[in-house]
């Protein structure tokens, strides 16, 4: 019986072997759960902050309307079959004829949006408000509640104007700078600062342009989305090794050869107000990185809003309709670049201005940045 009851030495070893050899298979796959499941999460916390992220924050996705008659959408046939009207990550490109403006006024103003104008007018560019907010209020955002931004160094001089229901203009007094780049670049800090400051609490979204601009046609809810930007319209036909982007390696915007979608212009973004706030930040902080490092992108801030733009889809991009020139210049350079069959509306115009009057730098050398002065194809200088 004891010998029946006692366990020979051979099978006490092999049951301790076995349990071993169970403990051993239980931690490895513990281990190797948590390390994929780490691997995994990094993963996903790297794609989500990633390039290829697009984030759609209020846009018209759920639409709850009213009742509205509008002309059905034909399945058969492309709305623009003349342009592309999504880029490869499915972001919508605005064309005249892509959209039905009744369908999204009335979505918009179901949500009661308001919307922020930012706009700076430093040193001599003040010269161009008058201008630029008379035509504002005859085709920007027209129905919805406005709040333009001004951002000045002269309060007193600004223009007042007289401004339709549901509109204000915000005088916020800011540094100028010797240099008219240090201007155009620091709009990237200014702005991020206030969108975390007060503009979050004010406007669901934010558009940044520039002063020496004039709207000529509607430019309304269409543009708004989580993070938009617009095709520069000089560089909106050529190989992207053709695009001005920074190509110095040592610079914080630098991209590729081989890299690039589009050539975005820094006289027309925007997006909701966290979005536009992680885009300036970044810009800032990369054009502070470059200046410790004496760097200085060859487009200032269209540098580094292009690079950011690369790794940040947007989630819609505006065609050239949104940017173009003068109405002369217009004519010259449509037919030029063929925008003129395409570009169905010219709706923000940029203002031909005398460079010498109106770059005052205060005695500052020309830097290596100079050297894209007046280089652009579409330059109104
Ligand atoms: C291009 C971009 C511009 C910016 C700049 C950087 C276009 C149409 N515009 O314009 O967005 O990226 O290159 O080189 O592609 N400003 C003042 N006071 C000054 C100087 C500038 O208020 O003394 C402001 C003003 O709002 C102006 C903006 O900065 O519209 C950009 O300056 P710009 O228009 O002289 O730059 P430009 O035409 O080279």
């Amino acid at each position: 019986m004891a010998k029946l009851l006692g366990t020979p030495h051979w099978q006490c070893c092999s049951v301790h072997l076995v349990t071993f050899l169970l403990l051993i298979a239980l931690a490895v796959d513990f281990f190797g759960y948590n390390y994929l499941n780490l691997k995994s999460q990094n993963l996903q916390s790297r794609q989500a902050g990633a390039s290829l992220a697009v984030r759609e924050g209020r846009g018209p996705q759920a639409m709850k309307l009213s009742r509205v008659v509008y002309p059905q959408p034909d399945v058969l046939k492309a709305p623009r079959p003349d342009v592309p009207v999504l880029t490869p990550w499915l972001a919508p490109i605005v064309w005249e004829g892509t959209f039905n403006i009744d369908l999204l006024d009335e979505h918009f103003q179901s949500q009661n949006v308001t919307i922020g104008l930012t706009v700076f007018a430093v040193k001599r560019y003040i010269c161009y408000l008058t201008m630029f907010l008379q035509t504002a209020e005859i085709h920007f955002m027209v129905g919805h509640r406005v709040n333009y931004y001004v951002f000045t160094d002269q309060p007193d001089n600004v223009p007042r104007i007289l401004l339709q229901k549901g509109r204000q203009m915000v005088i916020l007094k800011v540094q100028s700078y010797a240099r008219w780049q240090d201007i155009s670049m620091r709009r990237m800090e200014t702005i991020s600062i206030f969108s975390q400051e007060r503009f979050h609490r004010e406007v669901n979204y934010l558009v940044c342009v520039d002063v020496d601009m004039k709207f000529r046609d509607h430019v309304g809810v269409e543009i708004l989305s989580s993070l938009f930007g617009t095709l520069h319209p000089g560089y909106y036909a050529i190989g992207k090794q053709f695009f001005p982007y920074e190509r110095n390696p040592q610079s914080q915007a630098s991209i590729l050869e081989n890299e690039g979608d589009f050539y975005y212009t820094a006289a027309f973004f925007g997006g909701s107000v966290p979005e536009v706030y992680r885009l300036t930040k970044a810009c800032h902080q990369a054009i502070m990185m470059d200046q410790a490092n004496h760097i200085e992108a060859v487009w200032h801030d269209e540098s580094h809003l292009n690079k950011y733009l690369l790794y940040h889809k947007p989630t819609k991009v505006l065609s050239p309709e949104y940017m173009c020139h003068t109405a002369e210049e217009c004519i010259w350079f449509q037919n030029k670049r063929g925008l003129s069959t395409i570009v169905k509306r010219v709706r923000f115009v940029t203002l031909q201005k005398n460079m010498s009057y109106i770059r005052t730098d205060e005695g500052s050398a020309q830097t290596g940045s100079e050297k894209g002065n007046g280089s652009q194809p579409y330059s109104s200088s």
